[in-house]
């Protein structure tokens, strides 16, 4: 498999010097841990260590999950990191506000809410917002219209706060459901999906890589809230060759 499979295109080709072209290695982070990451060059998966320097900066500029780093010849250190098409930022609640990255160069954002009482549309609004603000399209996917005898009213009251986004209603576990979907997830493409726990994300993300990447579980049924079954955040390519980001469930989501 090659850096293009991966989404390496002219943006990020360009940014290279030519030393860098001869005796760099560009990888994409696809993993993190807390002081090093892990990257591909297109097959293998393996950890490289972020060196102490990298924390000395404000955390926009250490590598995040899709980002294009590059690396030095022995594959053991980070050299830089390559300027980024978006990234996906949320501002965390309470007096600091401190900044956290979700995902780098991504090109389509999921927001994943499902039909039932989770669906909330300030938290929408939110996401929308977000979206927007980092230059990425939107796309609103409702999980969960099978358990709904009224799934067309979600639809509708999203759409009332979605303007152009595209919405899609889906059941998540069903691949039948999800060719709107794939319009977005073709070659190369890197798709984000974020939403609160227990919407179906990572549901959604097996179900279109047709097997099982990632852990699901069922929510609580005395209040519908989610398990926060994914832990960290990590990329996967599906056969149809997108780069899907699950993002695991935020507890808070502030602007
Ligand atoms: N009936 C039905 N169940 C679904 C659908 N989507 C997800 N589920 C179920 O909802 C539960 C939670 O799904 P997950 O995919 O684990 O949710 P998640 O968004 O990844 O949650 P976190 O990892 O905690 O952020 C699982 O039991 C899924 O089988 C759907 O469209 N229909
Ligand atoms: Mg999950």
């Amino acid at each position: 498999m090659s850096l293009e499979a991966f989404g390496w295109d002219h943006f990020f080709s360009q940014q290279l010097s030519s030393d860098e072209q001869d005796s760099g290695i560009p990888a994409r982070v696809v993993a993190m841990h807390r002081t090093s990451l892990v990257v591909t060059e297109g097959a293998d998966e393996y950890d490289v260590a972020l060196g102490g320097r990298w924390f000395q900066d404000p955390s926009e500029f250490r590598p995040t999950v899709g980002d294009w780093v590059l690396l030095a010849e022995g594959r053991d250190k980070v050299v830089r990191l390559l300027e980024r098409k978006s990234v996906f930022k949320r501002y965390s609640a309470g007096p600091k506000r401190d900044i956290q990255l979700l995902a780098a160069n991504v090109d389509t954002l999921f927001i994943v809410t499902s039909c039932n009482d989770e669906f909330n549309e300030n938290r929408l609004v939110r996401y929308l917002a977000l979206a927007q603000e980092a230059g990425i399209m939107a796309v609103v996917v409702l999980t969960k219209r099978d358990l709904s005898n009224e799934s067309h009213r979600y639809v509708e009251r999203a759409r009332k706060v979605s303007g152009s986004s595209v919405i899609e209603c889906v059941d998540a576990r069903d691949s039948d459901t999800l060719e709107g979907i794939r319009l977005w997830t073709t070659k190369g493409q890197t798709v984000a999906l974020v939403g609160s726990s227990g919407v179906g994300k990572s549901t959604l993300l097996n179900t279109l890589a047709d097997r099982e990447l990632q852990r699901t579980e069922a929510i609580r049924e005395d209040d519908s809230r989610g398990r926060h079954t994914t832990t960290y955040r990590s990329i996967h390519r599906i056969e149809q060759g997108a780069l899907l980001v699950d993002v695991p469930g935020i507890r808070e989501l502030a602007l």
